[in-house]
């Protein structure tokens, strides 16, 4: 890691009604998970929302009085800049693992997909970001790898009790034009180097070095206001646009 702090925008995603039952009690209230990204660019893309089951999650109050869930490392962190009512101080209102509130509807920023649902990624690391992923599997491999687990698995969607319509019609979405990988840079790279698995590791590591130096440095935007420019070009005007929409904030670590 670098020497100064990683900046990540953090993406809100809304919490759709009704509720799922363990947050039934915040049902008057906007309920939020955010996720953490590098790529705010990427979020035309998004197809789902990544929650390890078996992690541990909290929900707070923000300084607006909205609630969000993350890891409590996160909260601590966003209470440190200025983004909760007290600083220094997490209030939790409730204790979460993931599996309880797996496929739950959502609504996020930018991608074409009206609703969208949490879904399980056994990998997520507890030490990074918020504990919440977007996933975007046009442009990100571990993205594609988790997604196509799930599709291709019954049995996998079934353990983490998810329906067939939280998974099924969610395909990669063409965002950015990489030279040489296609529309679906992931999906290339994945195929490519036949990837089994989100376990399958030093694959993914080696689909992930490529398709995230090549889609940054030399990847085209295809889609919306931002068609035809580059990607390096538009990430801080995609990040400003959701933060004046209070869709997103910025995220220290
Ligand atoms: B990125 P870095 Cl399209 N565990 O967002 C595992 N992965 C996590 C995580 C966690 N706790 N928190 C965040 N991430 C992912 C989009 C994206 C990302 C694309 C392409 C590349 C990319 C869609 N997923 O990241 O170790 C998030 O995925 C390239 C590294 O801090 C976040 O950005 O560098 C990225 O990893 C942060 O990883």
């Amino acid at each position: 890691e670098g020497v100064g702090p990683q900046e990540y925008t953090l993406i809100k995603m809304k919490a759709l009604k009704p509720y799922p039952e363990r947050l039934k009690k915040f049902s008057k209230k906007s309920v939020y998970l955010v996720a953490a990204t590098l790529r705010p660019e990427t979020m035309y893309g998004q197809t789902n929302c990544w929650l390890r089951p078996d992690m541990n999650y909290v929900a707070y109050e923000t300084k607006q009085g909205e609630v969000f869930i993350s890891t409590h490392r996160a909260a601590r962190n966003m209470s440190y800049q200025g983004l909760l009512k007290e600083e220094g101080k997490v209030t939790v209102i409730a204790q979460l693992v993931g599996q309880d509130i797996m496929g739950m509807a959502l609504s996020a920023p930018l991608t074409s997909y009206k609703t969208i649902y949490t879904l399980p990624m056994l990998t997520i690391k507890e030490n990074k970001g918020t504990g919440v992923v977007t996933s975007v599997p046009s442009d990100s491999p571990d993205d594609y790898a988790a997604l196509k687990d799930l599709k291709n698995k019954k049995e996998f969607r079934a353990k983490y009790g998810l329906k067939d319509e939280m998974v099924l019609p969610f395909d990669p979405v063409p965002i950015i034009d990489v030279p040489g990988m296609g529309n679906l840079a992931a999906v290339t790279a994945y195929d490519e180097l036949k990837i089994k698995s989100q376990n399958d590791k030093e694959k993914l590591a080696e689909a992930k070095e490529k398709v995230y130096l090549k889609g940054f440095y030399e990847g085209i935007m295809i889609v919306a206001d931002v068609k035809g420019q580059k990607v390096q070009d538009v990430k801080k005007i995609v990040q400003k646009k959701m933060l004046g929409s209070r869709e997103a904030l910025v995220y220290l670590e």
